[in-house]
């Protein structure tokens, strides 16, 4: 059974940037408009730069769709850069170099070790690709992912717990709202937000940036997704990988997390009990839905850090690799906070390895055969005392 897979193609100031996503069954239906929701999504959030009102992400669908749904083939998706009329000189794909090279490497970005790694001489030929404008495509695959996990009624939602030391009250979030709000930093505590906000306006008035921490939740996910079988086939490990895949990562934790640490198993482990019918349940989630590298049938529940942004308009100390003097770093135009951006984008990772541990457990040929698969299974696993 071929797995599901996907690739990214395009530079940031490149004609598009294109993504190829193989191995979805034929005959899921694809609303475009959701696509293009999560995109204008990713796009959102206080303390963007100047890129994002260039911008207006919209998605094509180029392959693997016909009358609206899938194939079985590759589909390919591409969102043209808004942006390339202005640099059509200087990203020409032919033709000679033209414009300034950039030199002053940044600290915190692929910049020095990347002309040294691939032998180039300017790190825009680094840059391109290194920068967090990649991420639009994996949010147009994770939002066709979420379609797929729709039809077994999953879904998965993010929220912002922190940005630049301002974290939320977790008290005063309601967990059933998270997915369904307006808010610009997709966060659920407003004075919380409002604290974030204030924090990001000082950052920028300093020419500083911020991180912060996004937790991703898949509700509705069955028992028994991955495997405790073989290192490569823990969903856990899947699911940390794809998070610290996203640009800027530095940490991510699973339930509980860290605080694992601190706490003995009596206050970590989530008991379980049985109701009157016999199904079992638990009063508590520390696990985030996953034990032994496979999904236990709770929320999953995922955080990840995201390290302030690596470009400062109050430039670190640096090298210039043109010169080999020490110098300021180069200041590209650059968000002072994309926190909100990179949940959408956690979000988008997290559905597509959920879409392919469903794959690699019930099938990827016609959604109707999928669909019978999961169903037979379900019964079999409540008749077992399915939570
Ligand atoms: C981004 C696009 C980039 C940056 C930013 C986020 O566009 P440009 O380089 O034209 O401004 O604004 O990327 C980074 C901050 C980075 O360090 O990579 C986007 O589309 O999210």
């Amino acid at each position: 059974m071929s797995e599901l897979r996907f690739m990214t193609a395009g530079e940031s100031h490149g004609p598009a940037l294109t993504a190829i996503l193989e191995g979805l069954p034929a005959g899921l239906s694809i609303d475009i408009e959701a696509i293009n929701c999560d995109l204008a999504r990713r796009q959102q959030g206080y303390g963007r730069g100047g890129r994002m009102k260039i911008e207006r992400d919209k998605v094509e669908i180029l392959s693997g769709v016909r009358f609206g749904q899938t194939l079985g083939g590759p589909i390919t998706l591409r969102v043209v850069n808004r942006d390339w009329e202005n640099w059509t000189d200087r990203m020409a794909v032919m033709g000679e170099p033209m414009g300034e090279k950039v030199t002053a490497a940044r600290p915190g970005h692929a910049d020095l070790t990347g002309i040294k790694k691939y032998a180039r001489e300017d790190i825009r030929d680094i840059l391109e690709r290194s920068s967090a404008r990649e991420t639009t495509m994996r949010v147009a695959v994770g939002a066709v992912c979420k379609q797929f996990l729709h039809a077994f009624g999953m879904e998965v939602v993010s929220h912002v717990t922190n940005i630049g030391g301002a974290s939320i009250d977790a008290a005063k979030v309601d967990r059933r709202m998270i997915g369904h709000t307006d808010s610009e930093l997709n966060c659920y505590d407003k004075e919380a937000e409002e604290e974030m906000k204030s924090r990001i306006r000082a950052a920028k008035e300093a020419g500083d940036t911020l991180g912060g921490i996004f937790e991703v939740i898949v509700r509705g996910t069955p028992l028994g997704l991955g495997s405790h079988i073989q290192w490569d086939r823990r969903l856990d490990a899947k699911l940390a990988a794809a998070l610290m895949s996203i640009q800027a990562i530095k940490g991510v934790e699973i339930g509980a997390g860290f605080a694992c640490a601190d706490l003995p198993g009596s206050r970590i482990h989530d008991e379980m009990f049985l109701d009157e019918t016999g199904l079992v349940y638990r009063k508590t989630n520390r696990a985030g839905g996953l034990e032994g590298g496979m999904s236990n049938g709770e929320d999953i529940v995922l955080r990840a850090v995201m390290k302030p942004i690596p470009t400062l308009m109050t430039p670190l100390h640096s090298v210039d690799v043109g010169s080999g003097k020490e110098v300021l770093a180069c200041k590209e135009r650059s968000d002072t906070c994309a926190v909100s951006a990179a949940s959408v984008v956690g979000e988008a990772m997290t559905a597509f390895v959920m879409a392919q541990a469903l794959c690699e457990k019930f099938g990827n040929d016609a959604m109707v055969d999928v669909l019978s698969a999961f169903g037979n299974y379900r019964e079999r696993v409540r008749g077992m005392g399915e939570t």
